[in-house]
Protein backbone atom coordinates (compact mmCIF):
# COMPACT_ATOMS: atom_id res chain seq x y z
CA UNK A 1 0.00 0.00 0.00
CA UNK A 2 1.23 3.71 -0.76
CA UNK A 3 2.65 5.47 1.89
CA UNK A 4 0.69 8.67 1.35
CA UNK A 5 -2.66 9.64 2.24
CA UNK A 6 -3.32 11.87 -0.71
CA UNK A 7 -1.25 14.93 -2.42
CA UNK A 8 -0.05 17.22 0.48
CA UNK A 9 -2.87 19.83 0.46
CA UNK A 10 -1.04 21.88 3.30
CA UNK A 11 -3.21 23.21 5.58
CA UNK A 12 -6.55 22.89 3.57
CA UNK A 13 -7.74 20.41 5.46
CA UNK A 14 -7.33 21.35 8.75
CA UNK A 15 -10.24 21.10 11.30
CA UNK A 16 -12.03 24.00 12.68
CA UNK A 17 -12.04 23.88 17.07
CA UNK A 18 -15.34 26.00 18.57
CA UNK A 19 -13.67 28.17 21.02
CA UNK A 20 -15.60 26.66 23.59
CA UNK A 21 -13.71 23.36 22.93
CA UNK A 22 -11.50 22.00 25.40
CA UNK A 23 -10.11 18.50 23.64
CA UNK A 24 -6.33 17.88 24.13
CA UNK A 25 -6.73 17.36 20.48
CA UNK A 26 -7.32 20.96 20.26
CA UNK A 27 -4.18 21.99 22.61
CA UNK A 28 -2.08 19.39 20.27
CA UNK A 29 -2.80 18.95 17.05
CA UNK A 30 -0.57 22.60 16.30
CA UNK A 31 -0.05 23.41 12.34
CA UNK A 32 3.24 21.86 12.45
CA UNK A 33 2.30 18.64 13.72
CA UNK A 34 -0.88 18.60 11.02
CA UNK A 35 1.34 19.11 8.16
CA UNK A 36 4.29 16.45 9.21
CA UNK A 37 1.28 14.02 9.61
CA UNK A 38 -1.56 15.22 6.67
CA UNK A 39 -0.07 12.96 4.09
CA UNK A 40 1.01 9.52 5.63
CA UNK A 41 -1.31 6.71 6.06
CA UNK A 42 -0.53 3.53 8.44
CA UNK A 43 -0.36 -0.23 6.72
CA UNK A 44 -3.72 -1.04 7.73
CA UNK A 45 -5.55 2.42 5.36
CA UNK A 46 -5.88 4.76 8.71
CA UNK A 47 -5.07 8.45 8.38
CA UNK A 48 -4.89 11.43 10.60
CA UNK A 49 -8.08 12.59 9.16
CA UNK A 50 -9.71 9.30 10.56
CA UNK A 51 -7.60 9.54 13.84
CA UNK A 52 -8.97 13.25 14.22
CA UNK A 53 -12.57 13.04 13.27
CA UNK A 54 -14.29 12.13 16.67
CA UNK A 55 -12.81 15.46 18.03
CA UNK A 56 -13.64 17.75 15.32
CA UNK A 57 -17.66 16.46 14.94
CA UNK A 58 -17.65 16.05 19.02
CA UNK A 59 -15.85 19.62 20.41
CA UNK A 60 -16.95 19.07 23.99
CA UNK A 61 -14.36 15.99 23.64
CA UNK A 62 -12.16 15.60 26.26
CA UNK A 63 -9.36 14.28 24.27
CA UNK A 64 -10.85 13.89 20.74
CA UNK A 65 -8.52 11.19 19.12
CA UNK A 66 -8.31 7.78 18.51
CA UNK A 67 -5.85 4.69 16.69
CA UNK A 68 -7.26 2.67 14.13
CA UNK A 69 -4.00 0.03 14.48
CA UNK A 70 -1.10 -0.04 16.43
CA UNK A 71 1.24 1.61 13.80
CA UNK A 72 -1.13 5.08 14.21
CA UNK A 73 0.56 5.74 17.55
CA UNK A 74 4.29 5.67 15.26
CA UNK A 75 2.82 6.94 11.97
CA UNK A 76 1.18 9.76 14.18
CA UNK A 77 3.65 10.11 16.49
CA UNK A 78 3.64 13.65 16.47
CA UNK A 79 0.12 14.02 17.92
CA UNK A 80 -0.34 11.26 19.84
CA UNK A 81 2.63 11.48 22.14
CA UNK A 82 1.99 15.12 22.82
CA UNK A 83 -1.63 13.90 23.82
CA UNK A 84 -0.33 10.97 25.65
CA UNK A 85 2.12 12.97 27.70
CA UNK A 86 -0.18 15.35 28.76
CA UNK A 87 -2.69 12.71 29.97
CA UNK A 88 -0.98 10.63 31.30
CA UNK A 89 1.17 12.97 33.67
CA UNK A 90 4.23 13.62 31.70
CA UNK A 91 4.09 10.16 30.50
CA UNK A 92 7.59 10.79 27.58
CA UNK A 93 8.15 9.21 24.25
CA UNK A 94 11.42 7.36 25.98
CA UNK A 95 9.40 5.91 29.07
CA UNK A 96 9.01 2.18 29.49
CA UNK A 97 5.56 0.65 30.64
CA UNK A 98 5.67 -1.27 34.60
CA UNK A 99 2.92 -4.04 35.09
CA UNK A 100 2.24 -5.42 38.86
CA UNK A 101 -0.75 -7.96 39.11
CA UNK A 102 -0.15 -9.30 42.51
CA UNK A 103 -3.42 -8.46 44.56
CA UNK A 104 -1.19 -9.03 47.67
CA UNK A 105 -0.07 -5.57 47.71
CA UNK A 106 -3.27 -3.70 47.79
CA UNK A 107 -3.20 -1.73 51.23
CA UNK A 108 -6.86 -0.81 52.73
CA UNK A 109 -10.63 -1.33 52.04
CA UNK A 110 -12.01 2.46 50.85
CA UNK A 111 -15.21 2.08 53.13
CA UNK A 112 -15.37 -0.94 55.51
CA UNK A 113 -18.46 -0.11 56.69
CA UNK A 114 -20.01 0.28 53.51
CA UNK A 115 -22.12 3.61 54.24
CA UNK A 116 -20.89 5.37 50.91
CA UNK A 117 -19.52 2.58 48.42
CA UNK A 118 -22.13 0.98 46.62
CA UNK A 119 -19.53 -1.17 44.46
CA UNK A 120 -16.08 -1.53 42.93
CA UNK A 121 -15.37 -2.28 38.97
CA UNK A 122 -11.99 -2.88 37.59
CA UNK A 123 -11.95 -3.35 34.04
CA UNK A 124 -8.85 -3.57 31.65
CA UNK A 125 -8.82 -3.53 27.55
CA UNK A 126 -7.12 -5.78 25.82
CA UNK A 127 -7.01 -6.25 21.83
CA UNK A 128 -4.86 -8.84 19.69
CA UNK A 129 -2.09 -8.38 17.40
CA UNK A 130 -2.44 -7.63 13.93
CA UNK A 131 -6.10 -7.84 13.76
CA UNK A 132 -6.56 -4.03 14.25
CA UNK A 133 -8.66 -1.65 16.29
CA UNK A 134 -11.91 -0.84 16.38
CA UNK A 135 -11.95 2.77 14.34
CA UNK A 136 -10.24 1.44 11.91
CA UNK A 137 -10.88 -2.81 11.85
CA UNK A 138 -11.99 -4.34 8.78
CA UNK A 139 -14.97 -6.28 8.93
CA UNK A 140 -13.10 -9.78 8.93
CA UNK A 141 -11.21 -9.19 11.62
CA UNK A 142 -13.98 -8.10 13.77
CA UNK A 143 -15.56 -11.19 13.05
CA UNK A 144 -12.24 -13.65 13.52
CA UNK A 145 -11.77 -11.50 16.86
CA UNK A 146 -15.67 -12.45 18.15
CA UNK A 147 -14.33 -16.08 17.05
CA UNK A 148 -11.38 -15.73 18.72
CA UNK A 149 -12.38 -14.45 21.86
CA UNK A 150 -15.61 -16.49 22.53
CA UNK A 151 -14.09 -20.04 22.03
CA UNK A 152 -11.40 -18.45 24.33
CA UNK A 153 -14.36 -17.55 26.37
CA UNK A 154 -16.21 -20.74 26.50
CA UNK A 155 -13.31 -22.88 27.96
CA UNK A 156 -12.84 -20.60 31.40
CA UNK A 157 -13.88 -22.93 34.58
CA UNK A 158 -14.83 -22.12 37.95
CA UNK A 159 -16.01 -18.98 39.39
CA UNK A 160 -14.99 -17.68 35.57
CA UNK A 161 -17.18 -20.20 33.39
CA UNK A 162 -20.37 -18.29 31.93
CA UNK A 163 -21.84 -17.44 28.98
CA UNK A 164 -21.43 -15.75 25.94
CA UNK A 165 -23.98 -13.09 24.24
CA UNK A 166 -24.47 -11.98 21.36
CA UNK A 167 -25.86 -8.57 20.95
CA UNK A 168 -27.59 -9.50 17.21
CA UNK A 169 -29.70 -12.22 18.99
CA UNK A 170 -30.09 -10.10 22.19
CA UNK A 171 -33.87 -8.89 22.75
CA UNK A 172 -34.03 -5.14 22.94
CA UNK A 173 -35.22 -5.39 26.71
CA UNK A 174 -32.94 -7.59 28.00
CA UNK A 175 -30.24 -5.02 26.23
CA UNK A 176 -31.66 -1.86 28.14
CA UNK A 177 -31.69 -4.11 31.51
CA UNK A 178 -27.58 -4.76 31.13
CA UNK A 179 -26.81 -1.25 29.88
CA UNK A 180 -29.27 -0.01 33.16
CA UNK A 181 -27.48 -2.13 35.51
CA UNK A 182 -23.90 -1.28 34.75
CA UNK A 183 -22.80 -4.57 33.18
CA UNK A 184 -23.55 -3.29 29.13
CA UNK A 185 -21.78 -0.65 27.25
CA UNK A 186 -24.28 1.66 25.62
CA UNK A 187 -25.49 1.80 22.04
CA UNK A 188 -24.46 4.42 19.97
CA UNK A 189 -21.56 6.61 21.59
CA UNK A 190 -21.96 9.39 19.30
CA UNK A 191 -17.08 9.62 19.91
CA UNK A 192 -17.46 6.27 18.88
CA UNK A 193 -19.17 6.62 15.57
CA UNK A 194 -17.37 9.57 14.38
CA UNK A 195 -14.24 7.69 15.30
CA UNK A 196 -15.51 4.64 13.12
CA UNK A 197 -15.79 2.12 15.47
CA UNK A 198 -19.58 1.52 15.09
CA UNK A 199 -19.54 0.49 11.29
CA UNK A 200 -21.28 -2.93 10.78
CA UNK A 201 -23.18 -2.54 14.47
CA UNK A 202 -24.38 -4.81 16.18
CA UNK A 203 -22.18 -7.65 14.19
CA UNK A 204 -19.92 -9.23 15.95
CA UNK A 205 -20.48 -7.21 19.40
CA UNK A 206 -21.61 -8.64 22.57
CA UNK A 207 -21.29 -9.32 26.39
CA UNK A 208 -20.10 -12.73 28.31
CA UNK A 209 -20.40 -13.09 31.96
CA UNK A 210 -20.09 -15.23 34.51
CA UNK A 211 -23.58 -16.38 36.65
CA UNK A 212 -23.24 -13.75 39.36
CA UNK A 213 -22.25 -10.91 36.51
CA UNK A 214 -18.95 -10.67 39.15
CA UNK A 215 -16.53 -11.49 35.69
CA UNK A 216 -17.77 -9.77 32.23
CA UNK A 217 -16.09 -9.45 28.95
CA UNK A 218 -17.18 -6.96 26.78
CA UNK A 219 -16.59 -7.91 22.82
CA UNK A 220 -15.63 -5.62 19.98
CA UNK A 221 -16.78 -2.46 21.38
CA UNK A 222 -14.03 0.20 21.79
CA UNK A 223 -11.29 -2.32 22.09
CA UNK A 224 -11.93 -5.89 21.25
CA UNK A 225 -11.65 -7.13 24.85
CA UNK A 226 -12.94 -5.05 27.89
CA UNK A 227 -12.01 -7.89 30.32
CA UNK A 228 -14.50 -6.13 33.88
CA UNK A 229 -14.31 -7.83 37.22
CA UNK A 230 -17.26 -6.08 39.81
CA UNK A 231 -19.29 -6.75 42.83
CA UNK A 232 -21.24 -4.75 45.36
CA UNK A 233 -19.33 -3.23 48.52
CA UNK A 234 -15.41 -1.75 48.43
CA UNK A 235 -13.51 -5.31 48.15
CA UNK A 236 -11.16 -4.19 45.32
CA UNK A 237 -8.67 -6.74 46.27
CA UNK A 238 -11.02 -9.28 45.83
CA UNK A 239 -12.05 -8.08 42.44
CA UNK A 240 -8.77 -7.34 41.35
CA UNK A 241 -7.82 -10.57 42.56
CA UNK A 242 -9.94 -12.62 40.20
CA UNK A 243 -9.71 -10.05 37.28
CA UNK A 244 -5.99 -10.99 37.65
CA UNK A 245 -7.03 -14.45 37.16
CA UNK A 246 -9.59 -13.74 34.44
CA UNK A 247 -7.04 -11.56 32.30
CA UNK A 248 -4.18 -14.49 32.64
CA UNK A 249 -6.94 -17.57 31.84
CA UNK A 250 -7.81 -15.47 28.24
CA UNK A 251 -4.31 -15.07 27.48
CA UNK A 252 -3.47 -18.49 27.97
CA UNK A 253 -6.59 -19.41 25.86
CA UNK A 254 -5.48 -16.82 22.76
CA UNK A 255 -1.87 -17.59 22.32
CA UNK A 256 -2.94 -21.41 22.69
CA UNK A 257 -4.93 -20.19 19.25
CA UNK A 258 -2.09 -19.16 18.08
CA UNK A 259 -2.50 -15.07 18.95
CA UNK A 260 -1.10 -12.50 21.31
CA UNK A 261 -2.45 -9.29 23.18
CA UNK A 262 -1.14 -6.50 21.39
CA UNK A 263 1.59 -5.03 23.57
CA UNK A 264 4.58 -3.03 23.25
CA UNK A 265 7.78 -1.69 25.75
CA UNK A 266 7.01 1.86 25.56
CA UNK A 267 2.58 1.79 25.61
CA UNK A 268 1.86 -1.57 27.28
CA UNK A 269 -1.20 -2.65 25.67
CA UNK A 270 -2.32 -1.17 22.80
CA UNK A 271 -5.47 0.72 23.06
CA UNK A 272 -8.08 2.45 20.69
CA UNK A 273 -8.10 5.51 22.68
CA UNK A 274 -4.29 6.88 23.87
CA UNK A 275 -5.96 7.17 27.29
CA UNK A 276 -6.11 3.58 28.03
CA UNK A 277 -2.61 2.38 26.76
CA UNK A 278 -0.33 1.19 29.58
CA UNK A 279 -2.71 -0.95 31.80
CA UNK A 280 -5.97 -0.18 30.33
CA UNK A 281 -7.16 -0.32 33.83
CA UNK A 282 -9.79 2.10 34.93
CA UNK A 283 -10.20 0.68 39.01
CA UNK A 284 -14.10 2.95 39.52
CA UNK A 285 -16.36 2.96 43.01
CA UNK A 286 -20.04 3.97 42.55
CA UNK A 287 -19.88 6.34 45.79
CA UNK A 288 -22.25 8.28 47.62
CA UNK A 289 -20.53 11.54 48.38
CA UNK A 290 -23.38 14.42 47.77
CA UNK A 291 -21.70 17.12 50.04
CA UNK A 292 -18.15 16.82 48.59
CA UNK A 293 -19.55 16.29 45.07
CA UNK A 294 -21.42 19.38 45.38
CA UNK A 295 -18.48 21.52 46.57
CA UNK A 296 -16.52 24.14 44.29
CA UNK A 297 -13.58 22.38 44.40
CA UNK A 298 -14.33 18.94 44.27
CA UNK A 299 -12.99 18.11 40.27
CA UNK A 300 -9.91 19.86 41.79
CA UNK A 301 -9.76 17.60 44.54
CA UNK A 302 -10.15 14.86 42.54
CA UNK A 303 -7.21 16.28 39.83
CA UNK A 304 -4.85 16.59 42.97
CA UNK A 305 -5.15 12.37 43.94
CA UNK A 306 -5.09 12.00 40.50
CA UNK A 307 -8.77 10.69 39.89
CA UNK A 308 -11.62 11.14 37.45
CA UNK A 309 -15.09 11.92 38.30
CA UNK A 310 -17.76 10.26 36.57
CA UNK A 311 -21.46 10.10 36.58
CA UNK A 312 -23.62 7.16 37.08
CA UNK A 313 -24.14 5.55 33.95
CA UNK A 314 -20.14 5.87 33.22
CA UNK A 315 -18.48 8.49 30.97
CA UNK A 316 -19.91 11.39 29.28
CA UNK A 317 -22.98 10.96 32.13
CA UNK A 318 -24.32 13.39 35.42
CA UNK A 319 -24.16 12.19 38.48
CA UNK A 320 -27.91 11.15 40.24
CA UNK A 321 -28.38 11.54 43.98
CA UNK A 322 -24.96 12.57 44.92
CA UNK A 323 -23.65 9.61 43.33
CA UNK A 324 -20.17 9.71 41.34
CA UNK A 325 -18.08 7.29 39.57
CA UNK A 326 -14.43 7.82 41.06
CA UNK A 327 -11.48 6.22 39.35
CA UNK A 328 -7.85 6.38 38.47
CA UNK A 329 -6.90 8.22 35.45
CA UNK A 330 -4.27 7.95 34.39
CA UNK A 331 -3.19 4.23 33.45
CA UNK A 332 0.28 4.32 31.56
CA UNK A 333 3.63 4.23 33.15
CA UNK A 334 2.41 2.89 36.25
CA UNK A 335 1.85 -0.55 37.28
CA UNK A 336 -1.81 -2.12 37.71
CA UNK A 337 -1.16 -2.35 41.24
CA UNK A 338 -0.29 1.14 41.80
CA UNK A 339 -3.32 2.47 39.82
CA UNK A 340 -6.04 0.57 42.40
CA UNK A 341 -3.91 1.76 45.42
CA UNK A 342 -4.24 5.31 43.81
CA UNK A 343 -7.81 4.86 43.77
CA UNK A 344 -8.32 3.10 46.97
CA UNK A 345 -6.13 5.80 48.82
CA UNK A 346 -7.73 8.58 46.92
CA UNK A 347 -11.66 7.20 47.72
CA UNK A 348 -10.82 6.84 51.28
CA UNK A 349 -9.78 11.04 51.29
CA UNK A 350 -13.00 12.14 49.85
CA UNK A 351 -15.15 10.28 52.09
CA UNK A 352 -13.16 11.55 55.19
CA UNK A 353 -14.09 15.10 53.43
CA UNK A 354 -17.47 13.90 53.44
CA UNK A 355 -17.75 12.86 56.87
CA UNK A 356 -16.16 16.05 57.95
CA UNK A 357 -18.42 18.61 56.02
CA UNK A 358 -21.68 19.74 57.49
P1 LIG B 1 -15.47 2.16 30.89
O1 LIG B 1 -15.47 1.91 32.36
O2 LIG B 1 -15.34 0.91 30.13
O3 LIG B 1 -14.49 3.22 30.52
P2 LIG B 1 -17.98 3.64 31.17
O4 LIG B 1 -17.38 4.77 31.94
O5 LIG B 1 -18.96 3.99 30.10
O6 LIG B 1 -16.88 2.74 30.44
O7 LIG B 1 -18.66 2.66 32.22
C1 LIG B 1 -19.27 1.48 31.76
C2 LIG B 1 -20.36 1.03 32.72
O8 LIG B 1 -19.77 0.59 33.95
C3 LIG B 1 -21.34 2.13 33.09
O9 LIG B 1 -22.65 1.60 33.15
C4 LIG B 1 -20.90 2.51 34.48
O10 LIG B 1 -21.93 3.08 35.27
C5 LIG B 1 -20.45 1.18 35.02
N1 LIG B 1 -19.58 1.30 36.19
C6 LIG B 1 -18.40 1.93 36.28
N2 LIG B 1 -17.89 1.85 37.51
C7 LIG B 1 -18.78 1.13 38.24
C8 LIG B 1 -18.84 0.70 39.61
N3 LIG B 1 -17.86 0.97 40.46
N4 LIG B 1 -19.92 -0.02 39.99
C9 LIG B 1 -20.92 -0.30 39.13
N5 LIG B 1 -20.91 0.06 37.85
C10 LIG B 1 -19.87 0.78 37.40
C1 LIG C 1 -13.49 12.08 24.50
O1 LIG C 1 -12.53 12.57 23.94
O2 LIG C 1 -14.16 12.67 25.34
C2 LIG C 1 -13.86 10.65 24.15
N1 LIG C 1 -13.26 10.32 22.89
C3 LIG C 1 -13.39 9.70 25.23
C4 LIG C 1 -12.03 9.97 25.77
C5 LIG C 1 -11.49 8.90 26.69
N2 LIG C 1 -11.86 8.95 28.02
C6 LIG C 1 -11.35 9.61 29.07
O3 LIG C 1 -10.78 9.01 29.96
N3 LIG C 1 -11.55 10.90 29.18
Amino acid sequence: RSQLAGPAAGLAGYPKFDESSHSLLKKHLTKDAYLQCETRVTPSGFTLQHAIQSGVDNQDSGVGLYAGDEESYTVFAPVFDAVIEDYHNGYKPTDRHVSDMDASKLRGVPDPEGDYVISTRIRVGRNIKGLGLSPGISRANRRKVEELVVEALNQLEGDLAGTYYSLGSMSEADRKQLVADHFLFKKGDRFLQSAGANRDWPESRGIFHNNEKTFLVWVNEEDQMRIISMQKGSDAKEIFERLSRGISAVEEKIKAAGFEFAHNEHLGFIHSCPTNCGTGMRASVHVKLPKVGAHPDFKKWCEKLRLQPRGIHGEHSESDGGVYDLSNKERLGKSEVELVQTMIDGVQVLIAAEKALV
